[in-house]
């Protein structure tokens, strides 16, 4: 990659309310995951690991938990160039608030990179789960002169209806290219892949929805006001007349924009060889460094479970479940199947051991399976709270249910007794 310049553009989400209620009190780059990193932490680990460190985050609005994060996190040397900027949605006399859609984004935050000298803008989701070396796309971009590049990646039928599907020539430049086509349209979309992608089904080229554009291609595209979304004019529309490469990867990567696959890729890092490899030296996810003491567990039976820093377990029993720093459980308590986020920070000792306040945490004796437990949640003694497709999606102050996983709000208070 030596030698360009590349700006890195992270698209952390529009109005969309796919990861509701996850994003009812913050913008989702900063719902947190995997029990001490943040959704945005995902993208910019892979800009840094690809030596990339110019960086914007693209919101919908400015949480003060995604400010704090981004501020605390990323400190680059006082002499280098390296910035992570968060740009929120803002109304000026010359456009209507929020971001509309991918390129909208892009294209209302465009004098903010114009500032920056660089050769191409790299593109990213903020909701996807994968390390990848950006830098190889760069380079492949530039030895094939192409004006955009977008990477992609072989999916089976069941998923292709929900990404852009490409085809290829033998150089790997984009023919042709329909966002997100019906199941009926398949057939005409197949693609020549590997054997081992082919001996598991993945016979359509999906678009990941990361792209490299030459910064004055970028420039020109951005000045028609009439395109909205990447996937929906941007691509389709620029095939024919702009060299679009695709670069393949096979590796591992996931969507993790909705309840269902965020509750999935969670609870998939208890595997025993988990895909997203959390302990490699080289695709390091950087994160808050929190300065938090070790765990202490007593007398709990654990099972394929993950268990951040700080946490106070007294539990029965941990199977198959990811809990978040400074996550204090109580006795006698089975958790099956959750994501615990954790808490923010520890309550007064007086105030856990006084029976009159529902401490933050889950108490004792209770049973919680299938669940999502968001930040500073407070679960009183003997709740039961059985998540599964039995239950139909419903909302309430406290909870909501989304495909039968329970989501208990932050901060919500959950009586002694209480059964969902
Ligand atoms: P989708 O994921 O459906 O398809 P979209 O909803 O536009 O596309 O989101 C792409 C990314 O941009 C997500 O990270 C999303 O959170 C973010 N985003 C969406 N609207 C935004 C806005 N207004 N402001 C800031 N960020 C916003 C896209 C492509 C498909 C491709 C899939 C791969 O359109 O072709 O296959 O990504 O996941
Ligand atoms: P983290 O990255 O550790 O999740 P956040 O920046 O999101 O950190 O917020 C955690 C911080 O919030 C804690 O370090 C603490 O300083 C602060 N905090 C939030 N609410 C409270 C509270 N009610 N009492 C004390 N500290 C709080």
């Amino acid at each position: 990659m030596s030698g360009s310049k590349v700006l890195s553009i992270i698209l952390g989400g529009g109005q969309g309310s796919r990861l509701h209620p996850l994003t009812e009190t913050r913008s989702k780059p900063a719902v947190p995951i995997a029990g001490k990193y943040r959704l945005v932490d995902i993208p910019i680990s892979n800009c840094i690991n690809s030596n990339i460190k110019q960086m914007y985050v693209l919101t919908q609005f400015n949480s003060a938990s995604l400010n704090r994060h981004i501020k605390n996190t990323y400190h680059f040397s006082f002499f280098s160039e390296a910035f992570v900027d968060v740009l929120a949605a803002e109304q000026t006399p010359g456009n209507k608030g929020w971001f509309q859609g991918t390129a909208d984004a892009v294209r209302q935050s465009m004098h903010h990179f114009l500032r920056h000298d660089f050769d191409y803008a790299l593109i990213l989701s903020g909701d996807q789960l994968y390390q990848m070396d950006l830098a190889k796309m760069v380079e492949a971009h530039k030895k094939n002169k192409a004006s955009i590049s977008i990477a992609t990646i072989p999916v089976n039928a069941k998923d292709a209806t929900s990404f852009g599907i490409l085809k290829s020539d033998e150089k790997n430049r984009i023919t042709s290219f329909i966002e997100k086509p019906s199941a009926d349209l398949l057939p005409d979309w197949t693609s020549d892949v590997s054997d081992s992608m082919k001996a598991e089904g993945r016979n359509y080229l999906a678009s990941m929805g990361i792209y490299i554009f030459n910064r004055d291609l970028l420039i020109k595209l951005m000045e028609n006001p009439d395109t909205i979304d990447f996937g929906k004019e941007i691509i389709p529309q620029s095939i024919d007349e702009h060299p679009t490469l695709s670069y393949q990867y096979e590796g591992y990567w996931t969507d993790i924009g909705n309840i269902d696959s965020f509750f999935e890729a969670n609870l998939g890092l208890s595997d025993d060889f988990p895909k997203f490899d959390l302990y490699s030296r080289q695709k390091r996810i950087y994160t808050h460094a929190r300065m938090l003491p070790t765990t202490k567990i007593s007398g709990t039976i654990l099972d394929k479970t993950v268990i951040a820093d700080g946490c106070i377990i007294n539990a029965g029993k941990i199977e198959h479940s990811v809990i978040g720093v400074r996550s204090r459980i109580d006795k006698e308590s089975t958790i099956i199947n959750t994501y615990m986020m954790g808490s923010d920070y520890y309550q007064p000792l007086e105030d856990i051991i006084n029976d009159n306040i529902v401490s933050m945490g889950i108490g004792s004796r209770c049973f919680i399976k299938n669940t999502i437990l968001d930040k500073n949640c407070c679960i009183g003694n003997d709740v039961r709270i059985n998540g599964g497709r039995h239950l139909e999606d419903t909302e309430t102050d406290t909870y909501a249910i989304r495909d039968g996983i329970v989501v208990i709000k932050k901060g919500a208070v959950i009586p002694n007794g209480f059964t969902i």
